[in-house]
């Protein structure tokens, strides 16, 4: 069941038993981390190349910020979230627990789809009970709202309710429990994607992006956990000093290096101190934090690019991974965001987070089925144990699954 961290990262076959653990720390999960240095042989899967990314075209990167500037707030974004978010304690203490816990991930997942999978799947129960023939247009009606209020979007529920509708026709589907198992499928369909992590390239360059509060610095933490290797984390988000402070614990936490320059600082510029340092030290994987807000979208977009250009000027084909964090309680939101940074900053992957929240879940179909980057990752909570690869059938069971 599900998809393990084993095969989860493409590992360069050449250094294999190099891999390892930076430091190990009692909270660091050092099986896991073993068990993926392992997996030095590439699967079939291919992770996609960077879609969008020669798109924006060039773009004037923003001077350093003034402290100033820095306080200033966003004047323009409908699509980021209100409030500053900060470490939260919890994670302080949870941390050693976590691990222990992941076992219980799916609950977790499901839990969380509760809240929403209460009236979402008591409306889709109900319509599934009174389910005859797939000829009843009404009936097809009523499930394309229950879709669409769950998240999944117009478009996306409609190209789902149509392949379900042609397949219950085709098999002459009569019962309710045969459709939701279509139903399980066909998202699954949707969903199932090339998720593998290309690390093959030492030191692999992996850049996190997102607006802010949808998780790139906690889930960072997290992912340093379960990467082969020497890790080594670098504070690119300059525009509050609590996010350097914050990365540097998880630093502390999982005895990965930290790259950090002080508040206010070019974040391109800790890109590429990092990036030198990752390749004089002999570093497997460099993670580099990004910020989350600037003073406007077109700054924050600008920023990335520039942060993405020196990377690849010193190590070309770099960042190797742009992993986007999508908060899934946002909703359409979400893949609002999704889009935008998918052509801003050549997104390879999303990270799916806070579905232990109040998330619908239906934001992974919609993602999946609109956006050209597979969703890699889910989180289901704050602790460390709380990151994983995504895996389409669980994820569509949990779903659609019966209560
Ligand atoms: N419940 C829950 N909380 C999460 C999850 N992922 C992250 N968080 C919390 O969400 C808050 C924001 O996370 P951060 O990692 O700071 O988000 P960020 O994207 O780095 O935000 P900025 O630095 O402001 O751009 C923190 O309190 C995290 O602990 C999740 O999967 N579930
Ligand atoms: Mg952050």
């Amino acid at each position: 069941m599900g998809r393990s961290w084993r095969n989860f990262f493409r590992r360069s076959e050449k250094e294999p038993e190099e891999s390892g653990p930076a430091t190990s720390t009692p909270e660091r999960d050092t099986e896991t981390a073993e068990e993926g240095a392992g997996s030095a042989v590439a699967t079939s899967l291919q992770t996609p190349s960077a879609p969008g990314a020669e798109d924006i075209g060039e773009v004037d990167a923003p001077e350093t910020a003034t402290p100033e500037e820095i306080e200033a707030p966003v004047v323009d974004e409908d699509i980021l979230p209100a409030e500053e978010t900060v470490l939260s304690e919890e994670v302080e203490a949870a941390t050693v627990a976590a691990a222990e816990e992941s076992a219980g991930w799916v609950g977790r997942l499901r839990k969380g789809l509760r809240r929403s999978r209460e009236s979402f799947v008591g409306q889709l129960n109900a319509a599934m009970a009174e389910f005859k023939d797939a000829e009843d247009e009404e009936f097809w009606e009523r499930v394309e709202e229950i879709l669409i209020t769950s998240d999944v979007g117009v478009s996306t529920t409609a190209k789902l309710v149509a392949e379900l509708e042609q397949e219950a026709l085709e098999r002459n589907i009569t019962s309710g429990k045969e459709l939701r198992e279509l139903m399980i499928e066909h998202a699954t369909r949707m969903l199932d994607k090339p998720i593998e992590m290309d690390l093959s390239k030492k030191p692999a360059v992996v850049l996190m992006v997102g607006v802010n509060g949808t998780g790139k610095t906690t889930n960072i933490g997290k992912l340093v956990n379960f990467l082969p290797g020497k890790v080594m984390l670098a504070a690119g988000d300059t525009f509050r000093a609590a996010a350097i402070e914050q990365l540097q614990t998880w630093g502390e936490r999982t005895g990965a290096r930290v790259i950090a320059r002080e508040r206010g600082a070019d974040s391109a510029a800790v890109a590429h101190e990092a990036v030198e340092e990752a390749k004089r030290g002999g570093t497997d994987v460099l993670l580099i934090d990004t910020a989350g807000r600037l003073h406007t979208k077109a700054n924050l977009m600008a920023e990335l690019d520039k942060v993405r250009r020196v990377i690849d000027r010193q190590l070309p084909g770099a960042p190797h991974e742009v992993l986007l964090t999508v908060d899934a309680t946002t909703g359409q939101n979400g893949l609002r965001q999704a889009k935008l940074f998918q052509e801003a900053a050549g997104v390879t992957g999303i990270i799916l987070t806070k579905l232990d929240g109040t998330a619908k879940g239906g934001i992974a179909l919609a993602i999946a089925n609109e956006v050209g980057v597979p969703i890699k990752m889910i989180s289901v909570g704050e602790q460390i144990g709380d990151l994983h690869p995504f895996e389409a059938r669980e994820f569509a069971e949990a779903l659609f699954g019966d209560l």
